[in-house]
């Protein structure tokens, strides 16, 4: 595919130009088959997180739980570098977390710049629900967190402590491309009900400046749901999914017609023909799911996958990509 083959001039206003209007998604006419349901899928090779989802979902569970106890096995895992307990600290050998979550009533809650705390999805939802707020950072949020009962924990393990100090030897920051099998999770469900929830939990980018925020707790960049239309969830140099408003991006593309896989490759496209993009340098990756269950994944690079669980199966996907 030649890069000018798609660059595309059209603005987030101006996406539905060129769509004809029976290919626009009509929501009256939109046929849900409920029978489809539940299914959830995930960013990256996460089968035991989908897997918790799935029997949340199969048992009746709204698709907001399913997401948060998700999202909550990747957080627990601390062979996991990029979330939770054992995530990779900032330059200064902090451990920061972020994370949002988004229900089907279009309801959502974020945490940024979290310490001392795994469950960085939960204390957002708790913000969601028990707080007037979206968007709670650092010690306040913290201090939330304590006055719901949240013990204080010790982030940095020791196989993270010993990385970073490997890395502190050169100090070389380079958000270079993401090949590992693990990284930010972002969940996507859809319960028994044909409701649609999503979640997304990080430690950010390994070695980032202290301070640093990226896109997976900023509604419309890291996720986005519209329980009419579906959901999106970014993964990689969040700097980049930011400056395109990338998961709104998607599901609004959804919303004017696109499939989920369409509109994710329109996402990625908007940033690598954005003028002067180095995107052979860094890595972004969407997927998306639409109110009728279908979805899609796509990266700039080799190396990204989504996992999903439906008709009891839970299977890894080898996302197609842009370039190498
Ligand atoms: C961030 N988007 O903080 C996250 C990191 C990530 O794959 O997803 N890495 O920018």
């Amino acid at each position: 595919m030649k890069r000018r083959g798609f660059i595309k001039k059209s603005s987030l206003l101006g996406i539905s130009v060129g769509i004809p209007s029976s290919f626009a998604l009509n929501l009256n006419e939109s046929k849900i088959n409920l029978k489809k349901f539940p299914i959830v899928i995930a960013t990256w090779e996460v089968k035991n997180a989908t897997n918790k989802a799935w029997n949340l979902l199969k048992n009746g569970s709204s698709s907001l739980d399913a997401v948060e106890q998700g999202c909550m096995i990747e957080e627990a895992d601390v062979n996991n570098q990029s979330v939770g307990i054992g995530g990779l600290p900032d330059r200064d050998g902090n451990v920061t977390l972020d994370a949002c979550i988004m229900n089907s009533n279009g309801d959502c809650g974020s945490v940024v710049y979290l310490k001392n705390i795994t469950h960085a999805i939960s204390v957002a939802r708790k913000i969601m629900e028990e707080t007037p707020h979206v968007m709670l950072a650092g010690v306040g949020a913290e201090e939330f967190a304590y006055s719901l009962g949240y013990k204080k924990e010790v982030l940095l393990t020791d196989k993270s402590r010993s990385d970073w100090l490997d890395w502190k030897k050169n100090s070389e920051y380079k958000p270079i491309i993401n090949i590992e099998n693990h990284d930010t999770i972002g969940m996507l469900a859809i319960d028994k009900n044909g409701n649609i929830s999503g979640g997304c939990t990080t430690s950010g980018l390994a070695y980032k400046m202290s301070g640093r925020v990226g896109d997976s707790p900023i509604i419309g960049s890291g996720l986005f749901i519209d329980n009419e239309v579906g959901g999106a969830v970014a993964t990689g140099l969040g700097e980049e999914v930011v400056k395109t408003v990338g998961s709104f991006l998607v599901v609004e593309l959804m919303r004017n017609g696109y499939s989920p896989q369409k509109a994710c490759e329109e996402a990625i496209k908007r940033i690598v023909s954005k003028k002067n993009s180095n995107f052979k340098n860094f890595q972004v990756g969407y997927i998306a799911i639409n109110k009728s269950g279908e979805t899609g994944s796509y990266s700039i690079h080799d190396g990204f996958s989504m996992t999903k669980f439906e008709n009891n199966l839970n299977k890894i996907y080898k996302s197609n990509y842009y370039s190498n």
